[in-house]
């Protein structure tokens, strides 16, 4: 018999890992990696995460936690100083963070801004090092930006690894399991997420629109879940609208003849099917909503805090 903290192997143990860094550092990927499944979106541009999104990873008997945050880097406008402030709310708010640097890059600007503050907003966190994207480089080139890293922040340790590849993943993992605090686990054992599946359905389409639209646009669009209705044949029907914010913008969205949002919409179907493992009825409308941005109740939906922006 044994009492609801402990299993075979020991005592359960569960918490919190953020992982911090610069936007497009990967973190994304690596949380779907440990979790084993895409929850959150990835795309080849920066700032595609916008808001805290928790993924669930069982490592032994423990459960972890991971916290995707949006990227560091210097905000300029409302919506980045809310995504900043809601990575470091990340940050402060986990038992461990993993601060995730590019290998290619190395020790950036943007990196030594955010040692620079990390003290003070993890206060007595232990943060652990991710030096990803080992794939892009040489070895040789990673031994000196470890050595220059820890010499700028005390890390607990350092690991090198290729979340898109897989190398180095299982090392850090285990490592992390081992040190979650003791305790019963915080989700069930097969959940994966917490984020409404409304949210999930939401970024999906806005990670498809990311990938086809250029320059500025994805930054001044958002997508949300407006419907969702189970039908009785066991699929279900989901209307989303998309926000952009100016009108010049409906018509790219669209696309010539509808084809833009078509396919964007046959895409995010696809995804959201497999996903739910179940058929689905995908209704997009594009909204023009000039000041969405300045918009409390837009960021509420997205999961920040418009406050933060201020
Ligand atoms: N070569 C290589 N590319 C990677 C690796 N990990 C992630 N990437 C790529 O880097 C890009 C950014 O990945 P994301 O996971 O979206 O990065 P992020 O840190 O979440 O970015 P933001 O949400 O914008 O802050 C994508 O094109 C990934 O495919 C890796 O280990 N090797
Ligand atoms: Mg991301």
């Amino acid at each position: 018999m044994t009492d609801e903290t402990e299993t075979r192997e020991g005592p359960t143990r569960a918490g919190f890992v953020a992982l911090i860094g610069e936007p497009n550092a990967g973190k994304s990927t690596l949380l779907n990696r440990m979790v084993g499944a895409k929850v959150s979106i990835v795309t080849h541009k920066v700032q595609t995460t916008r808001a805290r999104i928790r993924g669930v990873a069982m490592e032994g008997s423990s459960q972890i936690v991971f916290v995707d945050t949006p990227g560091l880097f210097r905000p300029r406008r409302r919506l980045d100083r809310a995504m900043v402030a809601a990575a470091w709310g990340g940050a402060a708010d986990a038992d461990l963070v993993v601060l995730l640097i590019e290998a290619h890059r190395g020790m950036t600007e943007g990196v030594k801004a955010i040692l620079d503050s990390l003290r003070e907003k993890v206060g007595g966190r232990p943060v652990a090092l991710a030096i990803n994207k080992i794939d892009r480089v040489k070895a040789e080139a990673l031994l000196a930006l470890s050595k220059e890293m820890n010499e700028a922040f005390p890390f607990e340790r350092t690991f090198m690894i290729s979340a898109e590849r897989g190398h180095g993943t299982k090392d850090l993992k285990e490592w992390l399991g081992e040190r979650m605090p003791e305790g019963p686990w915080l989700y069930p054992e097969d959940q994966l997420a917490d984020l409404p599946m409304r949210m999930i359905a939401a970024e999906m389409t806005r990670e498809k629109l990311t990938l086809r639209l250029h320059q500025e646009l994805p930054y001044e669009l958002t997508v949300e879940t407006e419907a969702w209705e189970e039908r009785k044949d066991g699929s279900a029907r989901v209307d989303q609208i998309i926000y952009v914010a100016r009108e010049g913008h409906r018509g790219i969205v669209l696309g010539k003849g509808g084809e833009t949002i078509k396919a964007v919409g046959q895409a995010a179907r696809a995804e959201l099917e497999e996903f739910m493992g179940r058929k689905v009825h995908l209704f997009l409308t594009v909204k023009v909503k000039e000041n969405w941005l300045e918009d409390p109740e837009r960021y509420g939906e997205m999961g920040l805090d418009y406050r933060d922006g201020a």
